[in-house]
Parts: structure tokens; C-alpha cells; sequence
């Protein structure tokens, strides 16, 4: 009887030590720092992690989902986990250009993108940001009725992922008044927020998100306003001085910001870099411990392209030398 004892005894360590390590190593495979920080929280101007410290996320957009889909793979994500120290992917999905509102072959092909690209991000411990990049539609209430049944159902699937944020609407534009975009993001704040009560939502702002002084003037009525942060986006080369003392001043009020884009050159993602503009952006987001994503993962012939035009590699075989000026920055700005 003793002896029967001891065996199933033996038998049951023997499980455990080989569960444990597996547990371990598959811990180490997949990367653990989406879970060790995870469901994020705004606490005034500032990300925090579940443990209320204050947390910097930074990241790579893609470029158009639906344009360079070779790019956006877990191996490629693994790059810049390993090699830069990203902790986000921003994952840019049009809704016009031929984007997601264009048909619903469309819309299928780039949920199933999602998905997959989220549970890369998932398995690599990396948090993830699923962009509603409106651009040519410049006024995010022309589709809000699309939006709202695309965050509700996001927001049902991902409801229990901690690492999840919802850009609502990626730049607004053309005449769209900063009341417009309250109006649609107290539309679909409340879809998210019903799924998922802790969801960090980022709002854009007006002008191809840069007016954050009129966030901050009339934000977001508080009872709706957990866990939102405000997005400012900038071209080195064209926005400068007065694009960062806007932030300053809207942070400074208490409001916070969030770079969910940015590149080196100029606002139409080509033309020369501008390393110094760069760097005082640089400057600025270290300073302030501000979570940012640089545009973006491909290899267009445009200076805002992460990787050289002449970098075939898509799935992240890469080094440094297959990487653009603007990629370098990026290295330089996240190994800093
Ligand atoms: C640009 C791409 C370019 C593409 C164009 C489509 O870099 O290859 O042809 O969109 O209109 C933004 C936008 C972002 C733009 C980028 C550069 O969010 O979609 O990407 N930019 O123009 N805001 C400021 C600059």
C-alpha cells in the first residue's frame, strides 16, 4: 500500500516538473510583457499598467493593412520585440482607399488580418493597437454607423485580451470641427466600454490630429472619459516648435496624449528627413514618457518607409543595413 502510495506520488511530481517547465518555457517563447503590465489604465495625463505604474508603450504602425500585408507577420514583430525593443504594433486599417468600407470581401480579408496579427502580438507579449485609419473620409461621423458595428464587434471578440487598445479615428480632417468628433467618439466610447469596461480608447483630433489645445479646451464629458487618451500625430519636418508646445500645454493641462503616429519627413510621408526636428521630437517624448508609434512597416519608395525599397525580406530576416533613414531613427529613438 505504502510502496502504491509512493509511486502515484512520483508519478504526480514527475507532472508537475514537466508542466512547470513547459509553462516555463513557453513563458520565454512567447515574450511576458503585455501580461506582466497588463489591462492599461489612464491616471491623469499618464499610461499605467495594472499595478498603477507609469508605462511607455512603444511601437511600429504598419502601413495600410490591406496595401502591405507581407509585412505585418509575427516573425516581423519578433524583429522589433528582439532587436528595438518595441512592446506595440499599431496595425493601420484604411476604411477608404480601398480599405475596409470598399466592399465585403474586403472587410473579411482585413478581420482575418486582425486576427492573426493579434494573436502574434498576443503570443509575443506585445500590446496591440487595431486603428480605424480614416484619411480620405475626413470626417469620422460619414461612416459612423459602419464604425460602430466594427468596435462592437472587435470589442466582443477581444473583450478578454489585456492588451488590446481602439484607435476610433485615425486623423480627422477637411472641415471636421472638434464638436464632430466628440460627437462620434461619445457614439462608439459607449459600444467599446459596454464590451469591455476597461478598453484604453485613443480619439483623434482635429487637423490630421494636431489640435490637441481644443481636446484639451472641451474634452471628453467625464462620465464617458475612462481610460481615454487623446492622439497627436506628427511629420518631423513640417511640424515643429509650435506643434510641440501644443502638446506641452494640452499635457500640462491634464490632458493626455498619446503618439499614436509619427515619422521623420514631411507630412506626406515623403521628402527629405529632418534629423534635428526628429530629435527634439525625440527629446520631447522621453521627457515626457510619452507611448508613440513611428510609420511604417514596408518598403514603398517613400521616405516615411521603415525598410529600404530594395529590402525584399518581409518576414524579419533583417539588420541594419536593410533599413531606411527614418528606420534608423526609430532604432535610435527606442534603444535610447
Ligand atoms: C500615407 C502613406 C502613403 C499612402 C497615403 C495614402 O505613407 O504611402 O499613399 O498614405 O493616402 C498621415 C496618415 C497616413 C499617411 C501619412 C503620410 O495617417 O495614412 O500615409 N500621413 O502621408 N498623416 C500624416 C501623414
Amino acid at each position: 500500500m505504502k510502496n502504491r502510495i509512493l509511486h502515484f506520488l512520483s508519478i504526480g511530481l514527475f507532472f508537475t516538473i514537466l508542466f512547470t517547465t513547459a509553462a516555463v518555457t513557453k513563458d520565454h517563447y512567447t515574450g511576458s510583457f503585455a501580461s506582466t503590465h497588463g489591462a492599461l489604465h489612464v491616471v491623469g495625463a499618464d499610461l499605467c499598467d495594472q499595478n498603477g505604474d507609469k508605462l511607455q508603450l512603444k511601437g511600429i504602425s504598419t502601413h495600410g493593412l490591406h496595401w502591405f500585408p507581407q509585412f505585418v507577420n509575427r516573425g516581423s514583430f519578433q524583429y522589433f520585440r528582439d532587436h528595438w525593443g518595441a512592446n506595440m504594433i499599431r496595425l493601420a486599417m484604411y476604411t477608404g482607399e480601398g480599405g475596409y468600407l470598399s466592399s465585403q470581401e474586403q472587410q473579411n480579408k482585413l478581420k482575418k488580418q486582425i486576427q492573426d496579427a493579434v494573436s502574434s502580438c498576443t503570443d509575443l507579449g506585445m500590446y496591440c493597437i487595431i486603428d480605424w485609419h480614416i484619411l480620405s473620409d475626413g470626417n469620422p461621423l460619414s461612416h459612423v454607423a459602419e464604425a460602430r458595428s466594427f468596435f462592437a464587434e472587435m470589442s466582443s471578440v477581444y473583450k478578454d485580451h489585456t492588451n488590446i487598445l481602439y484607435e476610433i479615428c485615425n486623423e480627422p480632417n477637411g472641415n471636421t470641427s472638434w464638436n464632430d468628433i466628440k460627437a462620434y467618439a461619445e457614439q462608439i466610447i459607449p459600444v467599446i466600454h459596454a464590451n469591455d469596461p476597461d478598453a484604453v480608447i485613443l480619439v483623434g483630433t482635429p487637423t490630421w490630429s494636431q489640435a490637441v489645445d481644443q481636446a484639451a479646451a472641451d474634452p471628453i464629458r467625464p462620465e464617458l472619459a475612462t481610460n481615454i487618451m487623446y492622439t497627436l500625430h506628427f511629420y518631423a519636418a513640417t511640424h515643429k516648435d509650435e506643434l510641440r508646445s501644443k502638446l506641452l500645454s494640452a499635457r500640462a493641462s491634464g490632458l493626455p496624449i498619446f503618439i499614436s503616429e509619427f515619422s521623420t519627413c514631411d507630412a506626406s510621408g515623403n521628402g527629405a528627413v529632418d534629423t534635428a526636428s526628429a530629435n527634439a521630437w525625440f527629446r520631447l517624448i522621453k521627457e515626457n514618457n510619452l507611448s508613440y508609434a513611428g510609420w511604417s512597416l514596408c518598403n514603398k519608395n517613400e521616405s516615411s518607409a521603415i525598410l529600404k525599397s530594395s529590402t525584399q525580406n518581409t518576414s524579419g530576416n533583417w539588420n541594419d543595413h536593410d533599413f531606411s533613414e527614418t528606420g534608423l531613427l526609430l532604432k535610435s529613438l527606442m534603444t535610447q
